[in-house]
């Protein structure tokens, strides 16, 4: 579940991060008071055109001045680790920007490994700027980590803004808190329904609804009927190899399905259904009255020949068909 409260001045009132109990800050110096020198904020993996500056502050005695530059996007930047998928956090930080020479977005994905993530597209990566305004503005979202997400790039960037440049924009203040447990989903989803692809199952449902959504599913495979409900506080990894007789998939809500690739010809594979909140040592199933749960049997094929190409061309041999050859059929 995704709640955006996006551009909210400071006028009216003052949120004090660390007020917060039992949450944890993420960021490390997210309020620019440690400077390894006065380009770079100590902790920070990227400061591209990044000064230290005193005035204006949102809080404490320094923030980082952005200075706009007509060599492209000049970018602000700490990788964050230790994500939980299938966790909830606040993401935020404080800006200014009052000149007409620079304008500032986030610009930030959530990772898996090194590889970035797609989702939350329209929060992280907006299509819009800041606009010229001289209080300090306050972004801020709440989003829930995707399923295999284990770190965060916390990114800022400054733009020229008409084609002018040199022009300075501020941040002070960020935060990427954990935000607190959320209870188990209300419901289980709808419509679970497994269809075989050859050698392939896909899976399909309807997101569940209800008070309390699920911030993700895992999908439990077997190839007897004997699937039992995961743990409460234990997460269960993917397992896409089912030659063991079991496999486990976690998908996101909203994605509402997923495919087992590569089974046993001639087999019947089981699947049920666990919709999830939190993540981790938090992650909370539910695990009560009976979950969806549907089953396919896969083709009845022989493989003669398989090669996915995915390390190389195997034991298949390269032949050019360019060239002067007409071919022909010959049904004699
Ligand atoms: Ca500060
Ligand atoms: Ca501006
Ligand atoms: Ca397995
Ligand atoms: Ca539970």
């Amino acid at each position: 579940m995704k709640n955006i409260y996006i551009l909210l001045t400071l006028a009216a009132f003052i949120i004090v991060p660390t007020g917060i109990s039992n949450a944890q800050e993420l960021v490390v110096n997210g309020d620019l008071e440690l400077w390894d020198d006065p380009n770079n904020p100590t902790s920070w993996d990227n400061a591209e055109s990044i000064s230290q500056a005193t005035t204006p502050i949102h809080g404490g005695t320094y923030s980082a001045g952005h200075t706009s530059s007509d060599s492209g996007t000049q970018d602000f930047q700490q990788n964050i680790s230790s994500i939980v998928g299938g966790a909830n956090y606040t993401i935020s930080y404080y800006f200014l920007d009052n000149v007409t020479d620079a304008k500032t977005r986030i610009w930030s994905y959530w990772l898996d490994g090194t590889s970035t993530i797609p989702d939350h597209a329209a929060e992280l990566r907006p299509g819009t700027y800041s606009s010229d305004n001289p209080d300090w503005q306050l972004f801020t979202v709440a989003l829930t980590a995707p399923a295999n997400a284990n770190g965060f790039r916390f990114e800022v960037r400054v733009y020229h803004e008409d084609n002018n440049t040199g022009g300075l924009v501020y941040y002070d203040d960020f935060s990427f808190m954990a935000a607190g447990i959320t209870p188990e989903p209300s419901n289980y989803p709808t419509g679970f329904d497994a269809l075989a692809m050859g050698i392939s199952i896909n899976l399909a449902w309807t997101d569940a609804i209800g008070g309390q959504l699920p911030n993700a599913y895992l999908i439990l495979a077997s190839t007897e009927d004997n699937i039992t409900a995961p743990v409460d506080g234990t997460a269960v990894a993917d397992d896409v190899d089912l030659s063991d007789g079991s496999g486990a998939l976690n998908i996101s809500y909203g994605v509402e399905q997923c495919t087992f690739f590569d089974l046993e010809s001639n087999t019947p594979y089981y699947f049920k259904i666990f919709p999830y909140t939190n993540g981790g040592a938090d992650i909370d199933y539910k695990n009560d009255g009976t979950p969806p749960a549907s089953t396919a049997t896969t083709a009845d094929v022989t493989i003669i020949e398989s090669e996915n190409f995915n390390d190389g061309w195997g034991n298949w041999s390269r032949v050019s068909v360019s060239g002067e050859q007409v071919w022909e059929i010959d049904d004699e």
